[in-house]
């Protein structure tokens, strides 16, 4: 009994000494590795189309510009989802946002678990949610501009194409997915922290541009590179 009082206070003094020195804890159950990278396109990118606005004007403006696929620099690819496939990934503790502002779809591709997306019309105007899935039953609802929000849930993982039917451009892409995921920011880059160590197959996804898929190994409290590249579509 006292032994492991003795015991407990030592780990205890351990823990904090640790904590002193900057250490970090030992890696558990839930400890992993993270995986960064880049993606970036080959080839030419379809240049953007500019549109003339027809229709609520006030809200949308004059122009739209449609960029079905958002290269940078050197060709880095916003907007790319990078997956950890079959991983389990801790669930996120927030709910996915889609919302219709200047009569865009924000964000253009969102990410969410299986679960419930919330959508929003900040917009003073009438917007249509009008999804094209198939694992998951298809939503073709009308969202008045008194309707702030919608709930409305995918619970199969799958890339959904979504319009509006008011709006001729308004074009996004729902990905459900439930491994590990992010997109890639303007600079192509990604970060999936936490990754459960070991060999894992990482799933690179554009909606344009299709797929493809590299093995990494990850390994506790590390950092692991990798980087894709994307044939431009002809
Ligand atoms: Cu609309």
């Amino acid at each position: 009994m006292r032994k492991s009082v003795i015991a407990s206070v030592l780990v205890m003094a351990l823990v904090a000494a640790a904590a002193l020195l900057g250490w970090n804890p030992p890696v558990g159950a839930q400890g992993g590795g993270t995986i960064v990278g880049e993606v970036k396109v080959s080839g030419t990118a379809p240049a953007p189309k500019t549109i003339k606005v027809n229709k609520d004007n006030e809200v949308c403006g004059n122009e739209k510009k449609i960029v079905e696929v958002a290269a940078g620099a050197g060709g880095a690819l916003a907007n790319a989802v990078v997956s950890v496939t079959g991983a389990k990934g801790a669930k996120p503790t927030k709910k996915a946002v889609l919302d219709q502002k200047g009569c865009e779809f924000r964000p253009e591709v969102v990410l969410m678990a299986p679960g419930e997306l919330e959508i929003l019309n900040s917009d003073g105007v009438l917007h249509n949610i009008h999804t094209f899935s198939t694992a998951n039953p298809p939503v073709n609802k009308a969202q008045p501009k008194f309707k702030k929000t919608m709930t409305e849930k995918f619970e199969k993982p799958e890339v959904i194409k979504v319009q509006c039917d008011a709006h001729s451009w308004m074009h996004g892409w729902i990905v459900v997915t439930e491994s590990p995921a992010a997109l890639t920011d303007d600079k192509g880059s990604f970060k999936l922290e936490n990754v459960p160590p070991g060999k894992h197959k990482v799933e690179v996804l554009h909606p344009v541009l299709g797929k493809q898929t590299k093995e990494v190994e990850v390994k506790a409290g590390q950092e692991a590179k990798v980087a894709f590249e994307l044939a431009a579509k002809k």
